[in-house]
């Protein structure tokens, strides 16, 4: 029986990781305006401090911690503390991620390496840690935010997409292990959305024109716009609810439909 209460989600706790600001600060909004007990953290305190004042100004209290996801030990200890100080984490997701935008030859190692950290270690080694909790609960929602570059590629971001692109199969994984514990793990994919993460993509150019992949996305995308961190909100709360306990393994493409077009033709 479908009603209301089906996307509710008063009681819960939820860990959004990397939320001061950007499409983890909007998810974890959205979560708080149903009714959850929101936790976030950063890897900076100063911008976590910022983003304790900003929940505090849209009417939330979130509960804020400086913590780096890819240190294996600080996150077992940030979790228990959250254990702790504000209740088992229900319902997890793992946003927090870097970008960096360099042709593969002259990338070196390390800066793969480090793309592959955040992206992908980071989301095993925070899940492996709240997991536990959520088993003794007998529930947990794992939300993992994955990307268009989960299923395509293109120049210069090829640590980021074999980042997001294993970050799907992850999700898969966990799910695998994880369903008959009542755990469902999902991914959200977002498309092109305007944040701190795209602006170099958005800027305009010295004649004040559009910049060129500004324009290559509009005409990728059906909408003809880019998304906002708001189009995240309601999948997001989807995937937290109980309205999608028999939904596991899948990832929630939220992209103005650009992987179901071939683009606007010149
Ligand atoms: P963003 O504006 O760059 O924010 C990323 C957040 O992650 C920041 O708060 C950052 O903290 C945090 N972070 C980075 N490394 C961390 C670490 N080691 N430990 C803890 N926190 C860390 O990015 P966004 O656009 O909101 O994107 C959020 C997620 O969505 C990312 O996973 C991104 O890959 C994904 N995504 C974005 C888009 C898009 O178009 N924007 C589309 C698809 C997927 P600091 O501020 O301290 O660095
Ligand atoms: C890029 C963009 C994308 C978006 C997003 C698309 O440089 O292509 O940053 O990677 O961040 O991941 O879904």
């Amino acid at each position: 029986m479908i009603t209301d209460k089906s996307f509710r989600l008063d009681g819960k706790v939820a860990l959004i990781t990397g939320a001061s600001y950007g499409i983890g600060f909007a998810i974890a909004s959205a979560y708080a305006s149903m009714g959850a007990t929101i936790v976030f953290n950063d890897i900076n305190e100063e911008l976590m401090n910022k983003g304790l004042a900003a929940y505090k100004e849209a009417g939330i209290t979130a509960h804020g911690y400086v913590c780096d996801v890819t240190d294996e030990a600080a996150v077992a200890a940030f979790i228990a503390k959250v254990e702790q100080e504000v209740g088992t984490v229900d319902i997890l997701v793992n946003n927090a991620g870097i970008i960096k935008r360099i042709p593969m030859l002259d990338m070196s190692a390390d800066e793969f390496r480090k793309v592959i950290d955040v992206d992908l270690n980071a989301p095993f080694i925070v899940s492996k840690a709240v997991i536990p909790g959520m088993l003794k609960k007998g529930h947990g929602k794992i939300i993992n935010i994955c990307s268009m570059m989960s299923e395509l590629g293109r120049e210069t971001v090829s640590a980021y997409a074999a980042a997001k692109g294993g970050l799907k199969m992850l999700t898969r994984n966990i799910c695998s292990e994880y369903g008959e514990a009542n755990i469902q793990c999902n991914g959200i994919g977002p498309g092109y959305i305007a944040t701190p993460q795209t602006a170099p993509l958005r800027e305009r150019q010295p004649d004040g024109s559009r910049h060129p992949f500004d324009q290559f996305i509009i005409a990728k995308t059906p909408a003809a716009r880019w998304g906002t961190t708001d189009d995240l909100m309601g999948p997001a709360v989807f995937l937290a609810s109980e309205a999608s306990d028999f939904v596991n393994g899948h990832i929630l493409y939220v992209d103005g439909g650009i992987l179901a077009y071939i683009g606007k033709q010149p």
